[in-house]
């Protein structure tokens, strides 16, 4: 199947809100003139001059940006170029996230393991109880039971490491969204339970990542998987021993930090459960201060499935300080963050780099922090330093790698968390825009969520999709990846610029997988601009 040309005016194919700041990015190198008209009656409702012509080598095109953001009436609407190029239709008014926010959010519940999925939420997705065996600890015949969890994306492998980013954002979704902090309806079985659903989801993972933890030494297992990935069958088909791979710090380092802020969010309304995610989070701590200085996680043996490695945790230490503090008031832990701020820590959002958690978290709840505050600002600048540069409102700065989707929304975050902390209104729209990059105003006219748009993903590399033949609704795909890390990419994608590097095709799990930790900053972004 061949690669569609892109559209030559991009724009939010989900559409925008009725004050909503409208860029539109034109690529018709011809074009003069533009209109927006209202579909249901053909009439011009806006209308200007396309100029201000820029090349973008990331794109490989000269890009023109629009602003008919004066379109503020409800309605359903086009842009035409004197060219007469068109843009996808798109709604402007109220809600026009609602459904594509639900189904972000249940993309979570499809992809638990351990449980029946029930065909009244799942639809065709239901399966009976998957991965229920015990597992095995590496290199030992210790058999432990680690049910339970989120599958981790096209693959059915449980990782602590990115289990913990996509618990992050959900929870910070929670407490940044008065919206996600009341929605209790989303259709999960805990619906109508009195704790919000995104709350619910999340234990779900919890409950898992506490089984994760050996009880001797505080440490955390990196991942439970089978040996290698399985065919592309449903879940309940792969039925490999499941083998626990070694206790690594990123994976405690981790733990600990969403154990001690859960220990904090759950608190009023499950004290008890609140209080063993706090004693959790302290064991893991006392493991990684006995390990400081341990190498970082390799497959071993023969294991061959992902990887998640990460040779600096000094980061990951860093968050965990930052939110056993919050959770403790114990000064021990401030000292390590004060000391580790002022050296050598990455300060990234990711599933490797999450300083900026750590940094975030302390700035909205320590009293002093100027030095955090300071950092924050710096990484927001960068990012709209490197936004400046794209033709299509990306904050990348030219750079597209495996899962540059969720590289694109994590900024968004980034930049959403530098506005709340700075009082700083002006970043707000730089973040809107990496949403509005992720549902179609891009390189390649993508709505990069399966399911929703007029041209979206119909191929993920996802199993539970390709064993029975249509997309799980509600995921968001990797995206262009300019370093063509599959064979299906490398024959298809060649010499083409990088932000152009995305084909819809299952083989290429490179561009067209999905994973819980992109989807996870999608329902943050989703649920602060619904
Ligand atoms: O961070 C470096 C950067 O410093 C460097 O300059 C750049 C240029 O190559 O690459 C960046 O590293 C990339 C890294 O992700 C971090 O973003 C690597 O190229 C890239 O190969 C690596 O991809 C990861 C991939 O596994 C392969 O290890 C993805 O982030 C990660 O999401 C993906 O995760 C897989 C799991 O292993 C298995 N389950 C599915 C999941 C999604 O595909
Ligand atoms: O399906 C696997 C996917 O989840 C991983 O992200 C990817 C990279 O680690 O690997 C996929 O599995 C492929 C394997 O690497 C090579 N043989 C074909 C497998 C399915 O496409
Ligand atoms: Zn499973």
């Amino acid at each position: 199947e061949g690669i569609p040309d892109p559209k030559l005016v991009g724009i939010n194919q989900m559409g925008y809100g009725k004050d909503a700041k409208k860029l539109a990015t034109v690529t018709d190198r011809d074009a003069k003139s533009y209109e927006v008209k209202s579909v249901a009656d053909d009439k011009v409702v806006s209308k200007g001059d396309v100029s201000g012509w820029d090349y973008d080598p990331a794109v490989g095109d000269k890009c023109a940006v629009i602003d008919f953001s004066d379109v503020k009436d409800q309605g359903t609407y086009k842009i035409v170029l004197d060219t007469g190029a068109e843009s996808y239709e798109f709604p402007v008014g109220d809600g026009v996230y609602d459904d594509i926010y639900k189904a972000s959010v249940l993309m979570f519940y499809d992809q638990r393991c351990g449980t029946e999925l029930d065909s009244a939420i799942a639809g065709d997705f239901a399966h009976a109880a998957c991965h229920t065996g015990t597992a095995i600890v590496y290199g030992s015949d210790v058999a432990k039971d680690v049910t339970g969890g989120w599958h981790d994306a096209g693959d059915y492998g449980r990782y602590v490491v990115p289990g913990a980013k996509a618990v992050q954002d959900l929870l910070l979704t929670y407490e940044d969204s008065e919206y996600a902090a009341k929605d209790d309806a989303i259709g999960i079985p805990e619906s109508g339970n009195g704790v919000p659903d995104v709350l619910d989801e999340v234990r779900y993972e919890l409950d898992w990542m506490l089984k994760m933890q050996d009880e001797t030494s505080g440490g955390v297992y990196h991942k439970v998987t089978g040996e290698v990935f399985p065919e592309m069958v449903a879940a309940v088909e792969e039925t490999a021993q499941m083998i626990l791979s070694p206790i690594s710090n990123t994976a405690t380092g981790d733990f600990a930090a969403v154990m001690a802020k859960a220990s904090v969010v759950y608190r009023k309304y499950d004290a008890a459960f609140a209080d063993s995610c706090l004693a959790a989070a302290q064991k893991a701590w006392k493991y990684l201060e006995q390990h400081q200085g341990d190498a970082g996680f390799k497959n071993v043996g023969s294991i061959v499935t992902g990887e998640y490695p990460d040779s600096n945790d000094s980061d990951e230490y860093l968050w965990a300080a930052a939110e056993l503090y919050i959770a403790t008031g114990d000064e021990s832990y401030n000292d390590y963050v004060k000391t580790a701020i002022e050296g050598s820590v990455k300060y990234g959002l990711g599933w490797a780099d999450v300083g900026y958690y750590g940094i975030y978290d302390y700035c909205v709840n320590v009293k002093d922090c100027a030095a955090e505050k300071e950092i924050l600002k710096k990484g927001a600048d960068k990012l709209v330093d490197n936004y400046a540069g794209s033709g299509f409102g990306s904050t990348t700065g030219g750079s597209y790698v495996w899962g540059s989707n969720m590289v694109v929304a994590d900024n968004g975050i980034l930049l959403l968390m530098a506005s709340k902390v700075l009082g700083d209104d002006s970043y707000v729209d730089y973040a809107a825009d990496q949403l509005n990059y992720i549902l179609g105003r891009n390189a390649v006219s993508y709505c990069y969520v399966t399911g929703y748009g007029s041209q979206t993903p119909e191929n993920p590399h996802h199993r539970p999709s390709e064993a029975l033949g249509k997309a799980m609704p509600g995921m968001l795909v990797g995206g262009a990846d300019g370093n063509l890390e599959d064979p299906y990419a490398k024959a298809v994608l060649a010499k083409i610029p990088k932000e152009r590097c995305y084909v819809d095709n299952a083989q290429s799990y490179s561009c067209n997988e999905v994973t819980i930790y992109w989807n996870s900053p999608l329902v943050y972004l989703l649920a602060n601009f619904k």
